[in-house]
C-alpha cells in the first residue's frame, strides 16, 4: 500500500495515469472470454498501449454470485486484476452494491443505509456482505502478498440516484457507514491493502464537498466524478472548478487526488480528448483520470478501433502528460 502511494505521487509529479473501467474484461465487440490466452483492450488496440489504471466493481459480489453486475465473472476479474499490478498497472474498485433493505440494485432509491449500520435490521446481512468483499479482496494475490487497491466504495453520494446518495441517508448515517465499513474490514478482517478513495460527483452550487466526509483516518485519497453530458463548456467549467477543491483539500491534508470517473457517452465530439479533456486537466495534479467501460456502441467512453475519436484519442496518448502502462513502468522501475 505503501508503494502504491509512493507510485502514485510520482506519477502525479509526471503527469496523470490513463485509466479505463473495464478496459480488459471487455470490449466492443469482444469479451475476455474469446481471448483466453492473451491480454486485450480497446485502447491498446488503438495506440499500442495499456491503460495505466484498471478500474473494476465488484457489484453482487454480497451475494456471493460468481459474476458481477455487468457479467464479469469474478474469476476473470482476479486474474486480470493480478496480471494488471504485474505489470505496473494501478488497480482501482468500485462497489455497485445492491440496496440490501429491498434487494433492488444500487440505484434503488429506498433508504437502506439506516438498516445497515449498527443497530439496523439488516446488520447482519450487512456484516456477511462485507465478509464477502473482504474474502474476494484478500485473494487477489501476486507472489503470495495482497495486491494493493484503491477502493472507492459508495460513491457519488452527493447525487440522489444510489441508496447512500444524498437525499436518501443523511450525512451522519453516510460517515457511520463508512468508518463501520473501514474498521471491520481493518479490524476483523486484517484487510490493510486497500486504499479508501472518497468521490462525490460533480459540485452543484450549494454543493459542500466534505459534506459526507468520514474523516482522515478513513480516507486516503480524494477524487471526483463528473461527466460530459454533451455540453463541454459546462463539464470545462466543473472540471477545473471542483479540481480545484479537490486539489486544495487533497493538499491540506497531505494525501493525493484523482478524477476518478468520467467520460463523454459515445464520444461524438471527435476533438474532445485534445480540446476538452486535456486543457481541463493539464495543470490540476491529479494523479490519474479513469473514464468509463466500453459495453456497447451506444454506452462506451473510451474509443474503439474504426471509432470517430480514433485519431484524436492517438494524438492525446502523444501529449507529454497522459501516462499509459509503459510510460508509468518507466517511472517507478
Ligand atoms: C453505469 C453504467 C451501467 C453499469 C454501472 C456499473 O455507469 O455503465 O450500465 O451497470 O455503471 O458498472
Amino acid at each position: 500500500m505503501k508503494k502504491l502511494h509512493k507510485k502514485l505521487f510520482y506519477i502525479s509529479k509526471n503527469g496523470f495515469a490513463i485509466g479505463h473501467q473495464d478496459a480488459t474484461s471487455y470490449g466492443i465487440g469482444w469479451k475476455e472470454v474469446d481471448y483466453p490466452n492473451t491480454i486485450k483492450s480497446d485502447v491498446n488496440d488503438i495506440v499500442g498501449d495499456f491503460p495505466a489504471v484498471y478500474g473494476f466493481d465488484i457489484g453482487r459480489i454480497e451475494h456471493g454470485h460468481n459474476k458481477n453486475l455487468d457479467g464479469v465473472p469474478f474469476e476473470t476479474m482476479r486474474k486480470l486484476m493480478i496480471d494488471a499490478y504485474k505489470k505496473g498497472g494501478v488497480i482501482t474498485v468500485s462497489w455497485h452494491a445492491d440496496n440490501p433493505t429491498t434487494g433492488g440494485d444500487s440505484w434503488d432509491k429506498t433508504p437502506a443505509v439506516k438498516d445497515i449500520i449498527e443497530n439496523g435490521k439488516h446488520r447482519e446481512k450487512y456484516i456477511l456482505w462485507l465478509d464477502r468483499v473482504a474474502t474476494f479482496l484478500k485473494s487477489v494475490k501476486y507472489k503470495g502478498k495482497k495486491v494493493p487497491i484503491i477502493f472507492r466504495p459508495f460513491h457519488e453520494m452527493n447525487g440522489a440516484w444510489f441508496w447512500w446518495g444524498d437525499p436518501n441517508c443523511t450525512a451522519s448515517e453516510y460517515v457511520q457507514l463508512w468508518q463501520e465499513t473501514v474498521n471491520y474490514l481493518k479490524n476483523k478482517h486484517k484487510l490493510h491493502s486497500l486504499i479508501y478513495a472518497y468521490s462525490p460527483n460533480k459540485l452543484n452550487p450549494n454543493d459542500d464537498y466534505m459534506k459526507y466526509y468520514p474523516g482522515d483516518n478513513y480516507v486516503d485519497f480524494f477524487g471526483i466524478d463528473i461527466y460530459d453530458f454533451n455540453n463541454s463548456e459546462d463539464y470545462k467549467t466543473s472540471v477545473v472548478n471542483d479540481l480545484k477543491i479537490v486539489r486544495s483539500i487533497a493538499t491540506s491534508k497531505n494525501k493525493l487526488y484523482a478524477f476518478t470517473e468520467t467520460g463523454l457517452e459515445a464520444i461524438p465530439n471527435n476533438k474532445w480528448f485534445t480540446d476538452v479533456v486535456y486543457p481541463s486537466i493539464e495543470n490540476t495534479g491529479i494523479a490519474y483520470i479513469l473514464f468509463w467501460r466500453n459495453y456497447t456502441k451506444k454506452h462506451h467512453y473510451m474509443p474503439y478501433k474504426t471509432h470517430v475519436s480514433e485519431d484524436d484519442f492517438k494524438k492525446f496518448e502523444k501529449f507529454p502528460k497522459t501516462l499509459f502502462l509503459k510510460d508509468i513502468n518507466s517511472i517507478t522501475d
